[in-house]
């Protein structure tokens, strides 16, 4: 692995897509290797896309990367997909894919398998986005689809959040249900070649004077784009460097980024202790036995817990 990270510090794509897969699979001495790369994170602006399926997240995420390539940045692109395509997600065969995107290094992209379980995906999200900042990325973007909490708790490690809706995306009430408008520092109402646009700008802006955030200095946009046509996407971009500055100078995104160290470190802690009790504890234990003691009527869970609870912090 010592060569691997070498050549990951020298830039070499492979190393990171080996490093990459290495995070995303945890395999062993996976944390000692993003002990070693956070010492290099912190530069990436994290910028989320989310949004319900189909909305065109793809497409306005390339669209963007290239315009981030055109000023001179380097991108990484993670897409989070936890629907299957017959669950959810734009129409089989209608969603885009990222193979159009340049291959010369300065985008990469990667999309995170869910593998049928939630466990953990938010961490290894941010994990990846950890090894992205330390190769050198200047913007990471992270496409999800904006349902469960696993997303959201991804969308919370941005700097910058973009939610995605399209003129179809119903009344801005069920928005407000959803928890979009509370995590939104821009609003983006795509595919606005549709009718209705102009409609659900109006409700949004007004759900957006009723809602009450900590940093409320910052008003948040609402962009009408046309990504397929590549149309507006410029104004969504200035926005969003817009918003960044926004956030640098007003303290929003230092406070922001120590709540995701505070939040870091609790899942790890919590992931340890998870780990440690199913591998060293619970394979140990004859569950069996005590649950018959139990179903006997000889004892009950609640002091079955504590006393096993005692028993794993002796040790
Ligand atoms: N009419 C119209 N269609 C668009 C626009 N932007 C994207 N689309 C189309 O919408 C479809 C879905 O686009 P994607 O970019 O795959 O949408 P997505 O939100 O990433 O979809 P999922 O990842 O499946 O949730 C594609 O056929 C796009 O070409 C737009 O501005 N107008
Ligand atoms: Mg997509």
């Amino acid at each position: 692995m010592a060569t691997v990270l070498d050549r990951f510090m020298e830039g070499d794509v492979r190393a990171l897509s080996r490093v990459v897969s290495v995070v995303e699979n945890r395999t062993d001495g996976y944390r000692e290797i993003l002990a070693k790369l956070y010492e290099k994170s912190g530069q990436s602006l994290r910028i989320g896309i989310t949004g319900p399926p189909g909305a065109g997240k793809s497409t306005l995420v390339n669209s963007l990367a290239r315009q981030f390539v055109a000023d001179g940045k380097r991108v990484g692109i993670v897409a989070v997909d936890p629907t299957s395509p017959f669950t959810g997600g734009a129409l089989l065969g209608d969603r885009v894919r990222m193979e159009e995107l340049p291959t010369d290094g300065t985008v990469y992209f990667r999309s995170m398998a869910t593998r049928g379980a939630s466990g953990g995906l938010a961490a290894a999200t941010d994990n990846v986005c950890i090894v992205y900042d330390a190769f050198g990325f200047d913007i990471t973007l992270i496409e999800t689809v904006g349902v469960g909490q696993v997303e959201l708790d991804i969308i919370d490690t941005c700097d910058s959040v973009v939610v995605v809706l399209v003129p179809e995306s119903g009344d801005a009430v069920q928005t407000m249900k959803a928890g979009l408008i509370e995590i939104a520092d821009l609003f983006c109402i795509n595919k606005s070649d549709r009718p209705g646009a102009e409609r659900i700008a109006a409700e949004l802006k007004h759900s957006l004077e009723v809602r009450h955030r900590s940093d409320d200095t910052w008003t948040t946009p609402i962009v009408p784009t046309e990504a397929l046509n590549n149309k507006n996407v410029d104004r969504l971009y200035e926005s969003i460097l817009a918003h960044f500055e926004y956030a640098k100078s007003s303290g929003v995104l230092q406070k922001h980024r120590r709540e995701q160290i505070r939040r870091k470190v609790r899942s790890i802690m919590r992931t340890r202790f998870q780990r440690e009790l199913d591998a060293r504890f619970l394979s140990e234990l004859n569950l069996d036995e005590i649950i018959d003691d139990i179903c006997d009527g000889k004892s009950n869970p609640f002091d079955v817990g504590d006393r096993l609870y005692d028993k794993f912090c002796r040790g």
